[in-house]
């Protein structure tokens, strides 16, 4: 109980400053507002500066935030969010296994829709078919998202195309640079992977009790922190902009556009989520090979389907539908 009024009074606090967008807040206010003393206000502060943001103090004007530091804790996500359900309940770990196992779990004992599993390091981030997903400290965004969509299980492929489509706005909002995404669950920029989507389920064959989004993304790592097999076919945003970004501010934006579609979605569908899809999408048109559990097919990629699903028509002119598999040009 103590702990959570803790973190009640940490996010007003960081809504107020949120709110005044870099003015002064005078402690008085501060304490008013938040119901506690000056001194516990001086408390949080502390406790603020200790978590790297950097707060400026001035007799009579009170307190305001000069600079937030490049960490992905609730607090820095928290700051300057905009979302009504996406990451308003936010489980922070420094290190895990993997951020998956975490969102399954919560999901398990019945975590609210929005509910976003961050980590700075990940000792076994996962990729599909369990390949690894390289997850070093501090450089990255490594998180899981839990949905409770109302939508029977074969849809849920949409949902990867629909995150998918949301990083790539948020991406192209916070640095400019334009991804492509190749279907089903790589964006990429200039040809490299620097990000990976990873959706798994918990559901009975009708219904679905939750969707877990796993996102990765590479965002400030240098071209030497990549490891050697991944260096010719992996990126990351810092690199091809050429600058470092901010990772909270990264994740915010994908929890608003996200968000956002996904409202769009249950209401009308995935046609609209398919249209923004094909926008960003490069496999379309191209000449394509799918490699599936069972077998390879070579053949032109015709575009997904009102379900998401991938068209592929073959040299005979034999069209196939494929759920999932891996493409390469
Ligand atoms: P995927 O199976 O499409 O891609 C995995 C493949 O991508 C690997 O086999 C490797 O070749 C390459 N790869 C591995 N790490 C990276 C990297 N950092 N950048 C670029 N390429 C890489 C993609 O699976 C889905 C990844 C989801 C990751 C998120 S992170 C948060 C959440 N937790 C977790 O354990 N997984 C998800």
């Amino acid at each position: 109980m103590a702990h959570s009024m803790e973190s009640d009074t940490r996010k007003k606090l960081l809504e107020l400053f949120s709110e005044a967008k870099g003015d002064f807040i005078s402690g008085q206010k501060i304490s008013e507002i938040l119901g506690c003393s000056r001194t516990a206000v001086w408390k949080h502060i502390e406790e603020l500066r200790k978590e790297g943001f950097e707060l400026e103090a001035v007799r009579r004007l009170g307190y305001r935030i000069v600079n937030t530091p490049d960490k992905v804790t609730a607090n820095e996500i928290r700051l300057g969010l905009k979302t009504d359900i996406f990451g308003q309940v936010i489980h922070y770990e420094e290190e895990v296994a993997s951020t998956q196992k975490i969102a399954h779990q919560l999901a398990q004992e019945g975590a609210k829709e929005g509910t976003l599993v961050v980590a700075e390091l990940q000792t076994a981030g996962r990729g599909r078919m369990d390949r690894k997903w390289f997850s070093p400290k501090g450089t990255g965004i490594w998180m899981s998202l839990i949905l409770r969509p109302p939508i029977p299980p074969q849809k849920t492929p949409q949902l990867t195309l629909l995150s998918a489509v949301a990083i790539a706005q948020a991406i192209q909002e916070v640095t400019g640079l334009v991804p492509d995404i190749k279907w089903p669950n790589d964006i990429l920029i200039h040809g490299k992977k620097c990000v990976g989507i990873l959706t798994e389920l918990q559901a009975d064959p009708d219904r679905v009790h939750s969707v877990i989004i796993g996102m990765g993304l590479n965002v400030n790592h240098e071209r030497d922190q990549f490891p050697e097999e991944l260096r010719d076919i992996a990126t990351s945003l810092a690199i091809e902009k050429g600058e470092k970004i901010k990772r909270a501010k990264l994740i915010q934006e994908i929890l608003t556009k996200m968000e956002t579609l996904y409202r769009q979605y249950l209401q009308h569908g995935f046609l609209p989520i398919k249209l923004l899809w094909e926008g960003y999408a490069i496999s379309i048109g191209k000449e394509i090979t799918a490699r599936m559990l069972n077998g390879t097919i070579r053949g032109i990629a015709r575009g997904i389907t009102e379900e998401g699903v991938l068209m592929l028509e073959d040299a005979d002119g034999v069209v196939h539908y494929i759920h999932s598999a891996d493409i390469s040009f």
